[in-house]
This record gives C-alpha cells, structure tokens and sequence, in this order.
C-alpha cells in the first residue's frame, strides 16, 4: 500500500451513504478551473456529480467539463450543469483527474470495479487521464480483490456461452471458483433469462472466488484478455493514482 494521511472529519455516526458523500467532497477539493475530467459511475460518483454541479453553478471552477463513465453518468452530469465532453483523441489525451467509486480495494490500490456494469468505459476513460482518484467507504478495503462479491468480465453477446466456458477454464481447478451470465431479475423481483446489457450492448460474465483471487493479478488479467469474445474485466491494476477512504469513525484516509 502506498503512504497513507488521516486527516479528522465531523465525527458522529455517518451512514455508508454519508461516509460515501464525505469521500467525494474530499475528491473535488482536487478539481481546479479549467480541468477536463473523468466522472465516475455509481452511488459514490453520484455526491462528486452533485458536488461538482453545485460549485459550477456557484461560478467556482469555471472551464471544468467532464467525460462520462456511463449512459446514466452522463444524464446525471446533465442535470447537474457540468458540461460534458466524449472520449475521443483530443478529450482522452487531455483528462487531467478522473474520480470514481470502486467495489473493492487491495492492499495495493488494485480495484474491482463495474459491478454496477460500466466497467469498459471508466477502463477507457480512467485509463486516459494523468491521475485517477479513486473515492470509497471502509467497507470497500479488501485483503484480495474478488472476496465480497462478482468480478465482472464484459463480453461480446455473440457465443457468450462459449466465451463463459473459457473463462472457466482459465480458472480450472481453483477450489469454489464458478462464474455465470449476468442475467436482469424480472419484474416480480425473482430470476430470468434476460441477460444484462452493458451501454456498449454487450453481456457481463460474473467471477466468484470462494476466497478472493490467488496468484498473479496481471497474469490472469492476460489469460482472460487473450481470450476473444472478451473485452475487457474490471480488475483494475495498477490504475489508481490516489485512493480516499471515508473511515467508519469519521476520519478521511488519504492513500497514495
Ligand atoms: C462504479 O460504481 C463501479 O465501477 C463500481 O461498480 C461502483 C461502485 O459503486 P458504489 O459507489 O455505488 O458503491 O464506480
């Protein structure tokens, strides 16, 4: 783990919704006039949203324009007034902070992300700019990236089964390891068939680990990127320049 700073914050009992707000403020006092930005997805990239709007429609921070992670970023951002740019050439070269949530956290900064299935484009664009903070509570810090839940794959919708099948195989005779479709619960709550559909129109492949992943991170990260009909995973390696963690009892933790 890179060097750490806590720095005190109101104390009181925060809800997860009021640690994950208080971690976005602390990512936008990093955000100065004229940046382009990287805007997250998910309920913590949500208070940075709302926080950056607040401060442009106050006139602070004039020239700052986003790019956004998702189709639901962007109608947020919208409805917020920050101006919003698209990844291309120019925009990609010239993204100078991207702030985000993460589903998990290891000890050194690797990310799970995309559990809310946005993982291509925050790859893209998080991948684009010169410093990526990464904005969470507590209870995203992990010993091993995949011990709370899915790591998701985005996969191409064509063959999707057969691409599942070799994703299984890359982890072959790893003890509790299995993986599934992401599938859209239907309407009266219970399971369907109804694949899940990222905003690129493609499926998701859902990784459990009995225990967190074991072994070399960016080798699996090559055997499943090798594979065709993958297109990217939502392991993050390597990726967060800075991690803020909005801690249980109050204080913000600064790791870079
Ligand atoms: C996005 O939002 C995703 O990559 C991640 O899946 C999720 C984190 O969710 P939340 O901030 O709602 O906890 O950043």
């Amino acid at each position: 783990m890179g060097s750490a700073a806590a720095s005190p914050q109101p104390s009181g009992n925060l809800t997860q919704d009021e640690l994950k707000r208080v971690a976005a403020h602390r990512a936008v006092e990093f955000v100065e006039s004229g940046m382009t930005l990287g805007l997250g997805t998910g309920s913590t990239a949500a208070h940075a949203l709302d926080r950056l709007g607040d401060l442009l429609r106050a006139g602070a921070l004039p020239g700052v324009a986003g790019v956004p992670t998702s189709l639901k970023t962007e109608a947020h951002a919208a409805r917020v007034g920050i101006p919003l740019l698209p990844l291309d050439a120019a925009s990609g070269a010239s993204i100078r902070l991207s702030i985000d949530g993460a589903d998990e956290v290891d000890p050194d900064l690797n990310l799970v992300k995309g559990r809310g299935g946005s993982l291509l484009r925050e790859k893209m664009i998080e991948g684009a700019g010169d410093r990526f903070v990464v904005i969470v509570d507590e209870s995203k810090l992990v010993p091993r990236l995949g011990c709370t839940g899915a790591v998701p794959v985005e996969v191409i919708p064509f063959g999707a089964p057969h691409t599942l099948g070799l994703i299984r195989k890359v982890f072959d005779g790893v003890p509790g390891f299995h993986a599934r479709l992401r599938t859209v619960p239907a309407a009266n709550g219970e399971d369907s068939d109804a694949p899940f559909l990222t905003d690129n129109g493609n499926y998701i492949v859902e990784m459990f680990f009995e225990d967190g992943i074991r072994g070399d991170l960016l080798d699996i990260s090559d055997r499943l990127l090798r594979i065709t009909g993958v297109i990217e995973h939502g392991m993050f390696l390597g990726m967060a320049t800075t991690v803020i963690v909005a801690n249980k009892d109050g204080t913000v933790t600064v790791i870079n």
